[in-house]
C-alpha cells in the first residue's frame, strides 16, 4: 500500500440523501434498470493518462501537480501503478484505458520502449489477478514525442511510418496480454499544419494502408476486442484526417474496413467537429459502428478540448438514450478521459472528481432508460412515418421519376405539412430529467 490516498475510504452508494462527500449518491452498481445493472450499462473506466500521468500544464504555464511517481524510471512507473490500482479499488472502477506512453518509462530508442512496456505490463497483469478493474482498451501514444510532429501513419518520412506501425503493434500485444477488450486509434497527429506542405492524396493511402495492417494482425494473433477509431476534428494538427463520424466512416468505406472498425466517440470532440454528442453517437448506431464512449466535457466558452468531468444530467443524458437505443455497449463502455483542473491538488479532488462523473453518468443513464421505457418519443417517431407503411409508398422506391411523376398527376398528389411537435416533444423528454 502507498500513503497516496491514506484517509480515503472506498467508495460506496448511500443514496440521494446523503451529504457524505465520499460516496455515490445516484450510482448504485447493482441496481437493475431495463434489464440490466448500472455497472453492466455504464461500464466505467478511468484513463491513466489524464489521472496518473499528467503533471498539470497549460499553454502558458507548466507543471502544477507534484506527483510521487513522476521521473522516467521501471520503479517510478511500478509506484504509478501501485497507486493507480488504488484509486481503482476505492472508486470500485471495473475498467482502465491507457497508452503506451503513460504507464512505462520512455526508453533511449525502440528496443528500450518495447522492454520497459513489457514489463510494466506484466507488473499490471500481477496486479490484476488481484483486482476487480479490467482493461477496456490499450492505444499507442503516436503524438507526444518530437518524432510524431508531422504525424505518425501519414509521416511523409518511412521511418516514422515503421516505427509507429511497430510500436502499434507492441501496444496490441500488450492489450491482448491484459485481456483488453477494444484496441484504440486516435490519430493525434494524422492531419496537417499547412496544404502547401501536404500530399493529402498520399497521406491517405498511407493511413488506410496502416489501419489495414492493424486488423490484419488483430486477426494473426486472435485478439477477439474491437479495433475503435476515434474522430477528433482540429487540435493538436489544423485540420485532423479522422474529423468526425461521417468521415471516418467514409475513409472505413474507402479501405474496405467498414465491417471491422467502430469509433470511439469523445463528447468533446463532437462539439468541437460542431455537432452534438447525441448526433455523432445516433449516426454511429445507423453506420453499424458504434463502439464506445470518451466521456468528458468542454468549455463552451474557450472553444478547445479542455477535458473537463461531466456535469450536465440532461446533456448526458440524450447521449445515454442513443447508446440505449443502439442497444447499450458490448464490448465498449464509458471511460473518462477527463482531467481535474489544474489546481486541483490534492488526492482527494481526483477521486470526488470520479465519484461526481460517475453520478452525473447514473442520472442520465437512469433518466434516459425511464424515458425509452415509457416509449412516447419513439412512438411519436414511428408515427412521424407511418405514411411509409403502406405498400403503394414502399414500392415508390422500386419505381422511377417518370412512373413517379405520371402518378402524382393521375391521384393529384398535393401534401398538406404536418407539425413537427418539436416543442411538445421536448416536454415529453424534460419529465423524465
Ligand atoms: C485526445 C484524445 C485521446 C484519446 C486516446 O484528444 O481524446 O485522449 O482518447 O489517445
Ligand atoms: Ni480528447
Ligand atoms: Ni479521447
Amino acid at each position: 500500500m502507498t500513503d497516496f490516498f491514506k484517509g480515503i475510504p472506498q467508495i460506496r452508494y448511500e443514496g440521494p440523501q446523503t451529504t457524505n462527500e465520499f460516496a455515490f449518491r445516484h450510482y448504485n452498481p447493482e441496481e437493475v434498470v431495463a434489464g440490466k445493472t448500472l455497472a453492466e450499462h455504464l461500464r466505467f473506466a478511468i484513463a491513466w493518462w489524464h489521472s496518473f500521468a499528467w503533471p498539470g500544464g497549460d499553454p502558458f504555464g507548466g507543471q502544477t501537480l507534484q506527483r510521487p511517481w513522476f521521473g522516467d524510471t521501471l520503479d517510478l512507473a511500478k509506484l504509478k501503478a501501485d497507486v493507480a490500482f488504488e484509486m481503482f479499488d476505492i472508486l470500485q472502477a471495473p475498467f482502465f484505458c491507457f497508452h503506451d506512453a503513460d504507464i512505462r518509462p520512455e526508453g533511449k530508442d525502440f528496443a528500450e520502449n518495447t522492454r520497459n512496456l513489457k514489463t510494466i505490463v506484466d507488473y499490471i497483469g500481477e496486479k490484476m489477478t488481484g483486482s476487480n478493474t479490467k482493461l477496456l482498451w490499450g492505444t499507442a501514444n503516436l503524438f507526444s514525442h518530437r518524432r510524431f510532429m508531422s504525424g505518425a501513419a501519414t509521416n511523409p518520412d518511412p521511418e516514422v511510418f515503421a516505427w509507429s506501425a511497430a510500436t502499434v503493434k507492441t501496444c496490441m500485444d500488450a492489450t491482448l496480454q491484459l485481456g483488453g477488450q477494444n484496441y484504440v486509434l486516435w490519430g493525434g497527429r494524422e492531419g496537417y499544419e499547412t496544404l502547401l506542405n501536404t500530399d493529402l492524396t498520399q497521406e491517405a493511402e498511407h493511413a488506410g494502408r496502416f489501419l489495414q495492417m492493424v486488423v490484419e494482425y488483430k486477426h494473426k494473433i486472435g485478439f477477439k476486442g474491437a479495433i475503435l477509431i476515434e474522430p477528433k476534428p482540429q487540435e493538436p494538427s489544423k485540420h485532423q484526417y479522422d474529423y468526425d463520424v461521417a468521415t471516418v466512416y467514409g475513409f472505413l468505406k474507402r479501405f474496405g474496413l467498414e465491417g471491422e472498425v467502430k469509433v470511439n466517440i469523445e463528447q468533446g470532440h463532437a462539439i468541437l467537429a460542431g455537432h452534438s454528442f447525441e448526433h455523432e453517437l445516433a449516426l454511429a448506431a445507423s453506420l453499424g459502428i458504434f463502439g464506445s464512449i470518451d466521456m468528458n466535457r468542454n468549455d463552451y466558452q474557450s472553444g478547445w478540448d479542455t477535458d473537463q468531468f461531466p456535469d450536465s444530467v440532461p446533456e448526458m443524458a440524450r447521449a445515454y438514450y442513443e447508446v440505449l437505443r443502439a442497444g447499450g455497449f458490448t464490448t465498449g463502455g464509458t471511460n473518462f478521459d477527463a482531467k481535474i483542473r489544474r489546481q486541483s491538488l490534492d488526492p482527494e479532488d481526483l477521486i470526488l472528481a470520479h465519484v461526481g462523473a460517475m453520478d452525473v453518468c447514473a442520472r442520465a443513464l437512469k433518466a434516459a432508460a425511464a424515458a425509452l421505457e415509457d416509449g412516447g418519443l419513439e412512438a411519436q417517431r414511428r408515427a412521424r412515418y407511418a405514411g411509409w407503411e403502406t405498400a403503394e409508398a414502399k414500392a415508390m422506391l422500386g419505381s422511377d421519376l417518370a412512373s413517379i411523376e405520371a402518378m402524382v398527376r393521375e391521384k393529384g398528389i398535393n401534401p398538406e405539412p404536418r407539425s413537427g411537435r418539436q416543442e411538445r416533444l421536448e416536454n415529453l423528454w424534460n419529465r423524465f430529467v
